[in-house]
């Protein structure tokens, strides 16, 4: 089944549809140019967030602009590349914030990296997360894929002779001895932090870290539960990882797969959204383990 079929199938309201497939269509233009250009240069500039650009980051953040400007259901755009987000279509119903390549620097050494992208209905902030209407994520891997939810479960497409096919329904995340601990600079800051990565070692949990959210979150996902972690720490107390666009998106995928998100005291997805570019310390997998991560 194509994506639009199993979008309206899933009830998912025209206008959102289409716009998701236009996202859809956006990242497998972005997955082959990846694959075929010399876009991982570093650029010796930084985003609108404090993150140096290599060319493919303004490159995919051109091809997502293009396509979100051609959805008349678009109100706002915005993402990690952009200072402020556009105003798109001022009658557009949907608002969305992107990452448009996450964890681009690892491109330049072939490792999987991502698109992430959070859909909510008019303006968000003063909204939590939990107001999402959507939320998708493709790897770029050696398969390109795309995770999607309209908040009726999580779906897999993977991208087969250039038309996304449905391979997968309904993921769900349960338990398995798998850790992504991030950050590991804040144990030095932070003992408590310490003693969570301990315990993970001695209880003989398999690290699966790349230094990219996308796949490392992705892997919880597809091998029955594990927990991705980056925490703050006195010096960075929210830590790294952008609220709108890299971890309330990835926050409602992983609830919607029968997981958890904190940011170590309340769900991630109970966060007021205060302004576009702020940040959040996480912990996200299998539920037990988010609880655990609170716990320490
Ligand atoms: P660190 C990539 O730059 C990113 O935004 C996420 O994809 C990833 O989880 C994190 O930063 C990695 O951060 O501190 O390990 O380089």
């Amino acid at each position: 089944m194509d994506l639009l079929s199993f979008l309206e199938s899933k009830g998912a309201e025209p206008g959102l549809a289409k716009l998701i497939v236009a996202l859809g269509d956006a990242c497998k233009i972005i997955g082959g140019e990846l694959r075929e250009s010399l876009h991982s240069k570093h650029l010796g500039t930084i985003n609108a967030t404090g993150d140096d650009q290599i060319a493919m980051d303004v490159r995919s953040d051109a091809i997502i602009a293009e396509h979100m400007r051609a959805c008349p259901s678009v109100l706002l755009l915005g993402g990690e590349e952009m200072a402020e987000p556009e105003k798109v279509n001022l009658d557009g119903r949907y608002s969305v914030f992107c990452d448009p390549l996450d964890g681009s620097s690892l491109a330049d050494v072939n490792f999987s990296v991502g698109t992430i992208a959070g859909i909510y209905e008019g303006e968000v902030i003063g909204k939590t997360g939990r107001d999402m209407v959507a939320a998708l994520y493709a790897v770029y891997g050696p398969k390109t894929t795309l995770i999607v939810t309209v908040k009726k479960g999580v779906h897999e497409f993977m991208l087969i002779k250039g038309e996304w096919t449905l391979i997968e329904e309904s993921l769900q995340v349960g338990e398995a001895k798998y850790f992504a601990c991030g950050n590991l600079r804040a144990c030095v800051e932070r003992a408590d932090y310490l003693k969570l990565v301990e315990n993970f070692i001695l209880n003989k949990y398999t690290l699966r870290y790349s230094g990219g959210m996308v796949p490392d979150i992705n892997h919880i996902l597809h091998k029955g539960g594990g927990i991705f972690t980056y925490p703050g720490m006195p010096s960075k107390p929210d830590g790294k990882l952008r609220l709108l666009f890299e971890c309330a998106p990835m926050s409602l995928i992983m609830e919607e797969a029968g997981g958890a998100s904190s940011n170590g005291k309340i769900p991630v997805l109970d966060l007021v959204i205060n302004n576009y570019e702020e940040r959040t310390p996480i912990f996200i997998g299998s539920k037990s383990e988010v609880e655990k991560c609170a716990g320490f």
